[in-house]
Parts: C-alpha cells; structure tokens; sequence
C-alpha cells in the first residue's frame, strides 16, 4: 500500500520520520504541509508565539512616547516604527496558524500569562532617550537574534523574518540616529542621552536567553535548524557589534569590565545577573503587571471590532464564492 502524505497526530510512520531528517540534513525548508515530529511543532508554536507576543507588547513602551515627541518628524517616525511592530505581530501569529493553532487562542495564552513574551519589555520608557536606546539597543539584539531565523528549518517563519528584519534594521538606525542627536546635544541632552543606555544596556544582553548551559531548549532547536547559533554566541555577536558603535555615539556602556580580547577578537563583558532575569521571567519586573493589563484593556475594548470584522467576513463570504472568476481577478 502507498504510504500516505499525511498522520494522524501522534502517529508515527518511520518513512515520513526519515524524510523530515533527510530534510533537515539537506537544509531543506519544512512547509505547513509536509510531516513533522510533534514535538518540532511544539516548540515552534511555543518560540513563534512568544516571538508575536513580544512585537505587540513591545509596542507598549515606545507608544508611550508618541505624544511627546520632540518635534514632527520625530512623532511620524516612532508612530511609523510602532505599527511596524503590530504588523509583525501579525506576520508572526499568521506564521504560528500555519502550525494548526488559533491566534484568537494564543492570545488568550498571552492575557492569561500562560505564554511568554521578551523579559526586555517589562522595563519602564522614563525619558525620551529611552527610545532611542531601545531602537539601538533592544532593535539591535532583536536583529542579532533574528537574521539568522530567516534561515530557520520552518518555511513560514523564515520567510515572515526576512521582512522583520528589514524593518528592524531600519529601526535600530532611527534609534542610533536619535541618540546621536540628543548625543552631540546639550549637556542634558547627552546626560539622558547615557542614562538611557545605562539602563538599557544589561536588560538587552538578557534578550538572548540564559546561557548555554541553563538553556534547556538550545541543543535541541539547533539540531532541528530552528535556532543557528546559541544564545551566548549570538550575544557575543552583539556586544562585538555594539561596542564600537557606543564610541561613534560618544557614549559609555556601562560595564567595568568590558575589554577587547586580543586574541579571540572578542569584547569580554562582566556578568549578567540572572537573577534579574529569573525574576522578570516569574512576572517581577517593573512593568510586568502594567503591560499585561493594558494589553487585557485594548483586547476586552477591542471586542466590537473583532465582531465587526467577523459580521463583515460573514455577510461577503458567499457573494465572493459566487463571482466570476474573471471579476475577482480585475
Ligand atoms: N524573555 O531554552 P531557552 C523585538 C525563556 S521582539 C523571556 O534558551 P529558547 C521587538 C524561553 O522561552 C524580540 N523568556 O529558550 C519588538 C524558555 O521558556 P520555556 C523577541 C525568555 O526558546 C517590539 C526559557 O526561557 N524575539 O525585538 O531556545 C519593539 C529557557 O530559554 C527569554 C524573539 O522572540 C527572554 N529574553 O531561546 C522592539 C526571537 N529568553 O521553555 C523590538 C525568537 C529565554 O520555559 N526567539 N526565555 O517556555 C528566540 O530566538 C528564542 O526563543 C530565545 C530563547 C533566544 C529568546
């Protein structure tokens, strides 16, 4: 008999089992269609949905700067840069639907604190520099991170990333902009200016998980081409990229113990400290409780806007199914 494309979930066939690691050693991409260990589709689901949580929660600490900005320009670019982040979000959960899951689900995961969205978000924006500073800062750890996952075993979320990243690049530069400006400004200027990186700085090498040896999820993300390089190799990448960076802006960065290697070619940096980290993880950091329930706020206000969309759909879907094909094309 001919083997089927497609099991039943949790049904095993060892053929379809080689395939997906033919596959894999082939650095072929695996489409939504193709066969897949459950236990790949989970942890996809897991990191794709936690990846769209952190876009639309990290819309929350920028926004909060929209109706200060400085001038113009500044205003139209930072609304520009927030709703690039909500429409990453969007990318992202339609990447994670691909896996036969619901957004409408996942979010329920978010606003309950069952799933996890990026410790870096559950800090406070006090200044305006802190923008600037995310951009740089968080924006540049977020690309570190995130060039190498167009290349991710998973066709839906590689290609998502590419355009992600695109605009990330874009975002890190206005920060990096931002922060030269406030940088060769005033005294005050300068001052928030570096106040802001200081208190950016360790939050953002966090973004890259715990290291190598407490992160249970590495090795095996890596064998399945979902994850290219570890968390401790991708924040090297970071600190090597960042800290010339820091001297065009003639800013410090606020570690002692930053020094160039001469003989790897590597900036070594003092330690991290993971209790931090552990502790924003478990719901302790400054703005946990603030962004969830304004993230529960905007869904609950945003209901009538859902049904209208769904009454929308509803009412064209059979008028759409009648059409020519011809009408539908022009
Ligand atoms: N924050 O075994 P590990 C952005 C969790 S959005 C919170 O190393 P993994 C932007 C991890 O989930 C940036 N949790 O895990 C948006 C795991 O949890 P479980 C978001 C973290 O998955 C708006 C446990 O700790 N980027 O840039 O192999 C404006 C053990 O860790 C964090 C992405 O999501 C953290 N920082 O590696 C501006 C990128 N780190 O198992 C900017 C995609 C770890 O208990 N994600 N955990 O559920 C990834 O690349 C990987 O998931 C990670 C973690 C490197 C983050």
């Amino acid at each position: 008999m001919a083997e089927r494309d497609h099991l039943e979930p949790g049904e095993q066939s060892p053929a379809l089992a080689r395939r997906f690691d033919e596959m894999l050693a082939e650095d072929d991409r695996i489409e939504p269609r193709d066969w897949m260990p459950d236990a790949y589709r989970a942890t996809l689901i897991r990191q794709i949905a936690q990846h769209a949580h952190s876009e639309i929660i990290g819309m929350q600490p920028e926004a909060n700067w929209i109706t200060r900005a400085p001038s113009l320009r500044r205003k139209a670019i930072l609304m520009a840069k927030v709703q690039d982040e909500a429409g990453h979000g969007l990318y992202l959960y339609g990447a994670a639907e691909t896996l036969g899951v619901d957004r409408r689900d996942l979010l329920e995961l978010l606003n309950t604190r069952k799933q996890r969205y990026s410790s870096i978000f559950n800090y406070p924006t006090t200044s305006w520099a802190d923008v600037g500073a995310i951009g740089w800062l968080v924006d540049g750890a977020a690309i570190t991170n995130q060039v190498p996952l167009c290349r991710c075993s998973y066709g839906p979320y590689a290609r998502a990333m590419v355009r992600i990243c695109k605009e990330e690049s874009f975002h890190q530069r206005q920060g990096f902009d931002l922060l030269l400006t406030l940088s060769k400004g005033t005294a005050e200027q300068h001052a928030m200016a570096q106040d802001a990186v200081n208190r950016w700085w360790w939050p953002s090498l966090m973004m890259f998980g715990p290291p190598d040896d407490q992160s249970p999820n590495s090795a095996q993300s890596m064998a399945w081409g979902i994850k290219r390089f570890s968390n401790d190799e991708l924040r090297q990448k970071f600190v090597d990229m960042t800290v010339p960076q820091a001297d065009v802006l003639g800013l410090s960065l606020p570690d002692p113990e930053l020094t160039l290697d001469g003989q790897t070619g590597h900036y070594r940096f003092g330690p991290i400290d993971w209790d931090e980290f552990a502790r924003v993880l478990k719901g302790g950091g400054p703005c946990n409780e603030q962004r969830i329930a304004h993230r529960v706020k905007a869904h609950d206000e945003g209901e009538w806007v859902r049904q209208a969309a769904a009454a929308h759909a509803a009412k064209h879907a059979p008028v759409r199914a009648l059409k020519p094909a011809t009408e539908a094309v022009a």
